[in-house]
């Protein structure tokens, strides 16, 4: 796929840019919009309407440039992408909207004639929250960079009418409240009831004789479900180009609604209705580990059914109604985010067979070389292995194609390896035993062209371990992107004044190739910029404290430390680890041991999954300890403590601008990449880390001297497993001791007590698989280097500044340019 770059080049083909994106035109709109459309004057005292207003303003703009980027990619038909996805965390679209189209100064000029600054009309857009945490995020920052770097890639998700829920805290827990993200309306999406598809539920297969005498299958008394896509615009940065996310809803079929109708029954009907209804209703707040509920296997057909029928549909009806598809293993592909839409896998070969009528080895050739598997974790737990029963009711036809590529498959691993009967037992796409599995990944493996880790560390993991196997037999499949962000909502957006110095002192070049901050690395050694770069952190800490005052009521100091952690709540990333260390600062504070101590404010933020009863007791955990620490008088000047409610992409937009020391702290070999890391360097935070995930390769890019490592590495945690003693650990460390006791005696559960015995018995544990006990030690320690670093001001500055400059290649530019070379610009 090439790329373009001008916006006169998009408008010289089809549709004109009609729309003024000067001041008066803008302004000329939204009068309009607010006046006439909603019908509300200026003393109209919320910013609600306003926002409307200004969403529509904005919208006009986006759907003109959109329908120019669709006639362009029908006019040159390049190879297009489907990036198919149960997540899309996007967090809010118009200030990304004003900033992509680079209508700022105009937005604000306009919104002074309100009264209103420009954050305030942004402040009343609820997040789109359609994502658990990395992986729904990741698929938002690539969405950005492939309409930026104009790639034809259109992602398809599903239209979660409740999104990622709302955390609050009650007396430390974690309590969970239904994120109704529509309620207002929703300005930024496009409802298309003509471009509808049916998808299938239930029912037998049905085998037949063709006109031709050829035996041939369908999938028949099936329960359909009608799937209506709502399309939301995707705009590029400044490059007139618009792409698409169509996000589907599940609704009742006519049909199905009338054969109860006219049976009578009006309420079952209804009732139907609702079942149909129920599938896209809500996200499943699991980033982890797999829950196996039925609804979520009927969520992940809905999608890569209605998506596969979408792409197969603009297909036919461009190749003449005709069934050639000896040409669409060219123009498509299929980037299958993580296991959860691999079910799409055997329903390619099911339409291709099925209704276009192709043979299987046919169907087999085009769904191998389409498919594109990204894996995102090696946790086990998140592997997914759906029931063959289940399979069998909701999906009766698909597992008949699953059955088949297995058959076919195990022959070509006997005949590659003849007699190892183990091995073909250990790769077979069915986990035989008394209830038998559809091993997700390896239906993704077998079915694709191509199967990428996230970081250097997790495919080498993956090609080693989870695997091997299929490595052996196909070492070509395998490929590595490590991820990246988007450098405009992540450093542009979030941080304007850290944008304003960058393009003062380098010009603007790196938002669309950040490997231009490069050129920051020798004003690192100027005085003057160092100075203005202490300024612009200091500003965005004011703000994040006023964040953590009125959430938290805990008034973090602008002149300490910023240490923060936020992500998922899970044991893996060791937020356990943090604590400690926190537990740890308050141990020495109150014996007056302050010597060569840094004053830090510690945030913590994070949602766990509702039925991790261990993640919401380390939430717990660190409220009671923050409750403790800031009471006390002796902590004043030295620690604060906050754990962030509602931790999500907005958060993050107020968090990393103001964040100094960056926690990623995982068990080694655990973290699949993480990306906050690169969006925490990016705003200069210098890193302590473990040698795990993409940390290792922002340690690579920026140099030791300016990151914290510490820890065991991915191998010796696994050496260090058989010998694991954390009770000796424990008792040969006075400091760790106290840490241990204080959390054991009830220092921090006076009135509860128990509550964290599960903690400590965890930390205590022999089989405690993220051996948090094994890096207390070096994490302390790493820590004293922290605090002493800090305490060199011109130096961290120096370090800081270097963080950002060398920052580049975590843009998701450059992961998105080698996805488009490697994967989907594959010749065949
Ligand atoms: C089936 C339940 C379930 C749901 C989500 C299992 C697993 C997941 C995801 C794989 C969790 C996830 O978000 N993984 C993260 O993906 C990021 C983007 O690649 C990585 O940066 C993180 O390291 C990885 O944990």
């Amino acid at each position: 796929m090439k790329t373009h770059s001008k916006e006169s080049q998009v408008n010289s083909i089809a549709k004109p840019i009609k729309l003024g994106m000067d001041e008066a035109s803008v302004g000329d709109d939204l009068q309009r919009y607010f006046g006439l459309t909603l019908g509300r004057d200026e003393d109209s005292d919320s910013h609600h309407y306003l926002y409307s207003a200004v969403a529509l303003t904005v919208r006009d703009r986006l759907v003109e440039r959109w329908r120019a980027t669709r006639d362009r990619y029908m006019e040159q038909n390049p190879k297009r992408v489907a990036y198919l996805s149960l997540e899309f965390l996007m967090g809010r679209a118009l200030n990304n909207a004003v900033l992509n189209l680079d209508l700022e100064a105009q937005m604000r000029a306009v919104l002074q004639q309100y009264a209103c600054e420009l954050e305030d009309v942004n402040a009343e857009e609820l997040d789109a929250g359609l994502g658990n945490g990395g992986l729904g995020r990741l698929a938002a920052c690539f969405l950005d960079s492939c309409a930026s770097l104009q790639l034809p890639v259109t992602g398809y998700g599903i239209r979660y009418e409740y999104g990622m829920f709302h955390q609050k805290i009650k007396n430390g827990y974690q309590v969970e409240y239904p994120d109704h993200w529509l309620r207002n309306g929703n300005p930024w999406e496009i409802e298309s009831p003509e471009n509808a598809r049916s998808v299938k539920f239930f029912g037998h297969t049905e085998y037949y004789l063709d006109q031709n005498g050829k035996e041939r299958a369908r999938w028949v008394s099936t329960n359909d479900v009608l799937a209506v896509p709502y399309d939301v615009p995707v705009p590029g940065y400044q490059n007139g180009t618009v792409n698409t996310l169509r996000l589907w809803k599940s609704e009742a079929t006519d049909e199905f609604n009338l054969d109860e109708f006219n049976a009578g029954s009006y309420t079952d009907a209804v009732a139907a209705k609702n079942l149909a209804e129920q599938i896209t209703m809500v996200l499943y707040p699991n980033d982890a580990s797999e829950n196996g509920k039925e609804l979520r296997l009927r969520q992940q057909y809905f999608l890569s059914s209605a998506s596969l029928q979408d792409v197969l549909h603009r297909w036919v009806k461009r190749n003449g109604n005709g069934k050639d598809f000896s040409n669409f293993s060219a123009k498509n592909c299929f980037q299958l985010n993580d296991t959860h839409p691999t079910v799409a896998i055997a329903e390619l070969m099911r339409l291709l067979m099925d209704d276009y009528f192709l043979e299987w080895d046919d169907a087999w050739a085009i769904t191998q070389k389409t498919m594109a598997y990204t894996n995102h974790t090696l946790l086990p737990e998140a592997l997914e292995m759906w029931p063959v029963s289940l399979f069998k009711t909701l999906l009766p036809r698909i597992l008949d194609i699953i059955y088949e590529i297995n058959a076919r498959f195990l022959i070509q691993v006997a005949q590659r390896y003849p007699g190892d009967v183990e091995r073909q037992r250990r790769m077979s796409i069915i986990e035989e035993g008394d209830n038998p599995k559809v091993r997700m990944a390896y239906l993704a493996i077998v079915g694709s062209f191509s199967v990428n880790g996230v970081a250097a560390l997790h495919t080498k993991l993956l090609k080693a371990g989870l695997f091997n196997d299929f490595y052996e037999l196909w070492p070509e499949k395998f490929n590595n992107k490590t991820n990246g962000v988007t450098p405009r909502r992540w450093l542009a957006h979030c941080n304007p004044s850290l944008k304003a110095l960058i393009t003062d002192t380098i010009g603007n070049d790196w938002t669309s190739d950040l490997d231009h901050l490069e050129k920051l690395k020798p004003f690192a050694q100027n005085k003057e910029f160092r100075d203005r770069w202490i300024d612009v952190k200091h500003s965005c800490k004011i703000k994040l404290a006023e964040l953590v005052k009125s959430k938290c009521d805990v008034q973090f100091n602008p002149n300490m430390l910023f240490d923060v952690q936020v992500k998922r709540i899970h044991e893996y990333k060791r937020q356990l680890l943090n604590v400690l260390h926190v537990i740890h600062l308050y141990d020495r504070i109150t014996r007056g041991d302050t010597e060569g101590m840094q004053p830090r404010s510690v945030l913590i933020g994070g949602k766990a999954a509702p039925g991790y009863a261990m993640a919401k007791t380390i939430i717990k955990l660190i409220n009671n300890v923050a409750a403790i620490v800031n009471k006390d008088p002796r902590c004043q000047d030295w620690l604060k403590v906050a754990f962030l409610p509602d931790y999500k992409v907005t958060s993050m937009e107020i968090i990393c601008p103001a964040t100094e020391l960056s926690e990623q702290i995982s068990t080694a070999g655990k973290e699949a990449s993480g990306t906050g890391n690169m969006k925490f360097m990016m705003n200069g935070a210098l890193t302590i880390g473990t040698l795990d995930g993409a940390n290792i390769e922002i340690l690579e890019a920026v140099g030791e001297d300016n990151f914290f490592l510490f820890g065991l590495d991915a191998e010796q945690v696994q050496e260090a497993r058989s010998s694991y003693d954390p009770n000796l650990i424990i008792e040969t460390d006075k400091e760790f001791a106290r840490v241990m006791h204080l959390v054991e005696s009830g220092h921090f559960n006076q009135f509860e007590p128990g509550v964290f015995d599960a903690v400590s018995a965890s930390i205590r544990s022999r089989d405690d698989a993220w051996i948090t006990a094994a890096d207390f030690r070096s994490y302390v320690d790493a820590q004293k280097k922290v605090a002493l670093a800090y305490q060199d001001r011109e130096s961290w500055t120096v370090k800081s500044i270097l963080n950002t400059a060398s920052s580049g290649r975590f843009s998701s530019d450059r992961t998105i340019s080698e996805y488009n070379r490697d994967i989907w610009s594959r010749d065949e």
